[in-house]
Order: structure tokens, then sequence, then C-alpha cells
């Protein structure tokens, strides 16, 4: 494969949409890599593992084979507890996830700022609370409309009312849409982080009922595993981009790995059958990169004890080189 800034020899420069692609990622040459072994979020210790995987199976330098610069590499350090045992709360290990959360959108907001795709490597979806805060802080300070695209075999829309578990990494996309704990929903001061409408969920298959009247509330656009049988995941990827809102500046991916089927994806910590296929997986992202938005990644709920051989690992790295852009042709 190619890296964004090969091109063929036998296409015409000025026509060739590499050219183009090439032209619009010059201003956008670097990742930040943001790590998070966070595990406060679920109750699979194993997740805690993902960055160290993830660097097993060189992210790094597969990222910089694509011809980008890895401009910094952080980790973010997240307590050892074991709040999460307390089966009592209706939101476990909240002040942890929170402390996280602060340290993760300082990291990414910087990293933006910086002009760098901040990629934050998971560790649990409760993650995005993080990440997410950062990214909406950034916009909010330029004044500029975004998007969110959340990948995920679940609903992550849950309150700590609706919730049976108390786990927070089923509360993401709730808390920042501005439902949830308010230590969590007012991180950094405002609430909500983004708007429904400019929210798309894709791939979903396994929802709790309380969720389902959420997102049928809230205003989010659901694209469910359904849909993606019916339309194929092309369509559907050009619909969310739609869904989004034409005039964003850019996207946040928030990619959940167990929106893959576990028979591709097996590393993750709640698996659920009927997910995305190998192609598809990188057809998602290889459309969202072709629309040249992508200015900012999560990529959660690796767990390296449920995985074969890291093959999960090495599939999350593909995945964002994918995002990045990178290309067959
Ligand atoms: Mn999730």
């Amino acid at each position: 494969m190619l890296a964004p800034e090969a091109k063929s020899s036998e296409k015409t420069p000025e026509k060739s949409p590499g050219a183009e692609q090439q032209a619009a990622r010059k201003k956008l040459d670097s990742v930040t890599l943001i790590y998070v072994p966070l595990h406060l979020g679920g109750s699979h210790r194993g997740v805690s593992m993902g960055p160290a995987a993830m660097r097993v199976a060189e992210l790094p330098e597969s990222i910089e084979r694509l011809g980008f610069k890895v401009a910094d590499e952080i980790d973010i350090q997240v307590p050892y507890s074991v709040c999460w045992w307390d089966q009592h709360s209706p939101a476990k290990c909240v002040p942890e996830i929170g402390q996280v959360s602060e340290d993760v959108a300082a990291a990414v907001e910087a990293a933006m700022t910086k002009g760098t795709i901040p990629i934050t490597i998971g560790g649990d979806h409760s993650l995005a609370i993080g990440s997410i805060a950062g990214v909406s802080n950034y916009y909010r300070k330029r004044n500029e409309n975004w998007g969110l695209m959340w990948f995920d075999a679940h609903g992550d829309i849950n309150t700590p009312e609706s919730s049976g578990s108390g786990n927070v990494h089923g509360m993401p996309l709730a808390v920042s849409l501005g439902r949830g704990d308010k230590r969590l929903t007012e991180l950094l001061g405002y609430s909500p982080k983004v708007l429904p409408n400019r929210s798309v969920l894709i791939g979903i298959r396994d929802v709790d009922p309380p969720e389902r009247e959420l997102i049928d509330q809230c205003g989010v656009t659901p694209f469910t595993i359904r849909d993606i049988d019916h339309l194929g995941l092309g369509r559907v990827t050009d619909l969310a981009l739609g869904a989004c809102g034409s005039d964003s500046t850019g996207l946040h991916v928030s990619f959940d790995i167990d929106v893959i089927d576990p028979d591709v994806a097996p590393g993750v910590s709640t698996p659920a059958r009927g997910g995305f296929n190998y192609r598809e997986s990188h057809l998602a992202l290889t459309l969202l990169a072709e629309s040249q938005l992508i200015r900012s990644i999560d990529i959660v709920e690796l767990n390296p004890a449920n995985d074969i051989k890291n093959s999960t690992a090495k599939l999350a790295v593909e995945l964002i080189l994918s995002s990045l852009g990178q290309r067959i042709l």
C-alpha cells in the first residue's frame, strides 16, 4: 500500500484525487499519541493493557511509515483503584474517571492546538468523556462546528439512573450530550460538549431498553447493524457524514473495537456477534478519511487478555492507518 504522500506516476497530478488529498494533508501531517490505560469504566481489567499491546503492534512506527510524524507520545496516569468493586454505586469511580478525563481533555486540546491529530488509545470507552471534552473546547474557542462519529456495538448512552451495572464505559455518549453525573457532564465548566444533531451512532446491535428511549429522545442519528445490512456500510457512512452537518469543520471519530465482529476482533471486553467484518471496518474509516474531515480519533476497548496473538491490536493499528488516509492505490 502507498502512503498518502506517494503518488502513482501514471496519473495526471492536477486531476488525481491523490494529489488533492496530498495537498489537504500537508496541513495535518503529524499525530499525537495519547495512551490512556483506563479500566475504571468497566469491570474488565484487561483493557488497561491496551496501550502496551498497541505499542507491541508497532503503532508509532506504522504511522511514521505512512508518512506522518509522531509529534509526541503521552502516557496519561490512571490510578489503579478497585473502586469498581463498589456494587452499590449508580456510577462507579466517578471521581477517578473525572480526574483522568481532565488530563485527557487537556492533552487532546493541546495536541489539536499544535496542529496535530490526537489519537487517544484505550483503555475503556469512558476515556471519550475526556477526549470529547478536549475536542469540544478546541472548537468552542474557535467558534466552529464539528461532528461526532461514534462506532460501537452498544449505545453507550446510559445514565446512572438507567444503567444496570453502574459502569461508566456504558455512559460516555450520554455524558458528552450533557446527561448523567454532573461531576462528569460539567467537566471544563460547561455542558453539553457535543450537540445531538451533530452526533451519529454507527453499528449498534446490543442496546439496553432504556437506551432505546434515550436514543429516540435525545436527537442523535443512529445507524443500527440492520441499517448497515440493508443499505451497506458505504451508503451508511455517506449518510452519517451528511447527518453530522455538512458545515462541520472537523470530525471526531470515537471507535469502539467491539463494533467489529468478535470473529475478526476477539480482543475486546464486551463482544457482540454480528458486527463489522474485516473489510467493512476498513471501508468506514477509509471513506471518512477521504472526506478529509477527521481531526481527532479514539480507539478504545482493546482487551489483550481476550486477544489471540495480539491480532486485534494489529487490526486496530491498521484501522488507524486507514483513518489517516492509507490508500490501496
Ligand atoms: Mn463503547
